[in-house]
């Protein structure tokens, strides 16, 4: 760190199709926002940006999916995620978008830069074209097979299975999103960036960091060591929503989403600052810091870095670390399937609770390997950790100055050795948590502060201050001012994580909030401070909010099942029962649509012993004049029944199929005559 003057965060900018889940939050924004907060506390100068990427394929189906415009999906979610965002504490000194004038403009001055430069080929492909929607098949226009580890659903420009990018023409079986059809190759030209030439000196800037999280490292070293290393990329693309192409016949032509999403982070900064954004991306010595998902490291570590390396005046990020996924309930989080806990629908569900989720998403972060969310678990970590351990210490302390003292801090006396070991472990906490949030491992680094709280609970516990008051009174004063600093200095190391409790309990001790620093000393609360009256920092978790929860999930379960084709069989019947029924074979006579209603036809049946009338329930299937004639198996001692004031006299066997539709059960030897029996 010292190394660096300045630091410049950057959270990766999620495309503005749909709200931000519990997964986005722990993969990137969240521990993004414990490190840029922790920057801030120890007083280090440091910029947090971020915004919605508003271009791109994903953008334009869900317009397709909403029938409506781009720019009204954009607007539309730019404002929902802006809003979670901040309410969930992510601390952004910009939420910027790109879509923006701003963006747009330094976006395409990047690309012309590059293209006067000569850094692009010129290509003229073969790509691929949906005949039917008459417009070529880019990204997630087209999905296939990926031909390097065989997932069936890999998009044009990557397989998220595996994190490789890929061409559209690698793709095994290719088919079209847009129509399902299988896509014809057509010529276009484009604008390729040869990573196949700038191979080597990525190379040299990967080996240079070697000190990355060891799955980012990992996956770069793959793909450059993998057989034929990196290929000419195209950085255009046949579409109509985008940054223009800014050259001479490019007419119809945007800019690669990955190419001008990255530039996002320059356009942000450029927003914040407009008049020295360059500090921190042109100085040696600022520091560029990208949180992502493991799925954008390909974007981050090789294609960006290639872009600025071509451009010459921008620094390379010192730093990539991207978090694994999370799951839910065991099984991967997706939006079309709805298995997700949406980040709008907490804010609402538990309000005034974002620490809760802050506390269960750091503390459980797919940080070296995928990881579960489940809501038992967030319920535990809350009724077990946030109530037990570090409400109840600090609500202890508070009950107790107030009771013994009036909330006035009272002043320590003499330290007894105990005393001074407790002191000593609380002064280390801040150096261990920096430690740890500075090699990005949030998890160790919560659990750290967690232990703050449980060397203070077992103080308590081992001084009994509550028994202690009857027999030395001045021993108590000293024991109470102990667990008061401690309280303080948890409200100081809780900031990055838990932001909006650490403002409160600064609140309840009544004192303004302290930087980081000060918790490496014991003694921020004087005595003859007066502390505000307790009040509860964390309520339980009770059974029934993780039900609704489970319930709602439970829900999206259901409403994503696919149908089951069969079903079971029905509990055990007699024979004497199956004998009850008398099913004949009979002929439908003559058939007409039940007035007034769409689904119902009256039938007359010829049955070999009498004529008939039968209400089914068949005419979404059948029309009249297609079932005359038909020979039917018919129930033909049910109880007779009005239906819309027809009375029906029995009932027709039907197979239905899983779709729901219906198909007559009858006689397929013509010599069975009408009244036969069925058994
Ligand atoms: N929008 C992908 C994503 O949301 C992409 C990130 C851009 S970062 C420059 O996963
Ligand atoms: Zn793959």
């Amino acid at each position: 760190m010292t190394k660096y003057k300045r630091t410049l965060v950057t959270a990766a900018l999620p495309y503005a199709n749909g709200p931000v889940h519990i997964g986005h939050l722990a993969g990137c924004y969240l521990p993004a926002d414990i490190y840029v907060r922790y920057l801030r506390s120890i007083g280090h100068d440091v910029k947090f940006v971020c915004g919605s990427d508003e271009h791109g394929v994903p953008i334009t189906i869900k317009a397709k999916k909403e029938n409506s415009t781009p720019q009204q999906v954009v607007d539309k979610y730019h404002k929902i995620m802006g809003d979670a965002f901040n309410e969930f504490g992510i601390s952004f000194d910009v939420y910027s978008r790109t879509s923006s004038k701003i963006h747009h403009q330094t976006a395409s001055d990047f690309f012309s830069t590059l293209y006067n430069k000569g850094s692009f080929t010129e290509q003229i492909t073969e790509q691929y074209f949906d005949e039917t929607a008459n417009q070529f098949l880019a990204d997630r226009y087209i999905t296939g097979t990926c031909p390097k580890c065989a997932n069936p659903n890999a998009y044009g420009d990557q397989c998220e299975k595996c994190g490789s990018t890929l061409n559209a023409t690698d793709l095994i079986n290719p088919k079209s999103t847009l129509s399902g059809n299988k896509p014809i190759l057509k010529e276009t030209k484009n604008w390729f960036l040869p990573l196949d030439k700038l191979q080597p000196k990525i190379k040299e800037y990967i080996e240079q960091h070697k000190d990355w999280k060891a799955n980012v490292y990992g996956q770069c070293r793959s793909w450059i060591e993998s057989g034929d290393g990196l290929q000419p990329r195209a950085m255009t693309r046949d579409l109509d929503w985008g940054v223009a192409v800014p050259i001479k016949g490019a007419d119809g032509k945007v800019l690669y989403v990955w190419f001008d999403a990255p530039i996002g982070y320059i356009s942000a900064t450029k927003e914040l600052l407009p008049n020295n954004w360059e500090d921190y991306w042109k100085k040696d010595d600022s520091r560029l810091i990208h949180f992502i998902g493991k799925d954008n490291i390909v974007f981050h570590c090789i294609i960006f870095p290639a872009m600025l390396m071509e451009h010459g005046e921008f620094i390379l990020a010192d730093n990539v670390p991207a978090n694994e996924f999370l799951n839910l309930e065991g099984d991967k989080i997706s939006t079309s399937r709805n298995w997700a806990v949406w980040l709008h629908e907490y804010l609402q569900e538990f309000k005034g609770q974002q620490d809760v989720l802050r506390y269960t998403l750091c503390a459980n972060a797919p940080e070296t390997k995928d990881n579960d969310f489940t809501w038992k678990d967030f319920q535990t970590k809350n009724n077990s950790e946030l109530v037990a351990i570090f409400g109840n210490f600090i609500n202890r302390t508070l009950v107790l100055t107030h009771k013994f003292y009036e909330g006035k801090v009272p002043i320590a006396t003499n330290y007894t050795k105990e005393d001074l070991l407790t002191l000593e472990e609380l002064a280390s906490a801040p150096q261990k948590i920096s430690k740890a949030i500075e090699q990005f491992k949030f998890r160790e680094a919560i659990t750290e502060w967690m232990n703050v709280a449980r060397i203070g609970n077992k103080y308590l516990a081992e001084t009994e201050p509550w028994k202690l008051i009857k027999t030395d009174e001045e021993r108590v004063k000293t024991i109470m001012n102990i667990a008061l600093q401690i309280s303080c200095n948890l409200a100081i190391l809780a900031e990055p994580f838990l932001p909006f409790t650490s403002k409160k309990l600064f609140g309840l001790l009544n004192i303004q909030p302290l930087n980081w620093n000060a918790a490496l000393q014991t003694s921020n609360i004087h005595s003859g401070h007066i502390i505000n009256k307790e009040e509860l920092l964390f309520a339980k978790v009770e059974d029934d909010s993780i039900q609704l929860q489970l319930n709602k999930l439970q829900q999206s379960k259901l409403d994503n099942a696919i149908p089951a084709t069969i079903k079971e069989i029905k509990v055990e019947t007699t024979f004497d029962d199956f004998t009850k029924m008398d099913i004949r074979t009979a002929t439908i006579v003559a058939a007409e649509v039940v007035p007034k209603t769409d689904k119902l036809l009256k039938l007359t049946l010829d049955t070999g012993i009498d004529t008939r009338t039968v209400v089914s329930g068949i005419a979404t299937y059948y029309k009249p004049q297609d079932v005359i004639g038909q020979k039917v198996c018919l129930l033909a001692n049910l109880a007779p029944r009005k239906i819309k004031g027809i009375e029906s006299q029995g009932m027709i066997l039907m197979a239905e199929n899983a779709d729901g539709e219906l198909s007559f059960i009858s006689p397929t030897k013509i010599q069975i005559n009408n009244g036969s029996e069925v058994k």
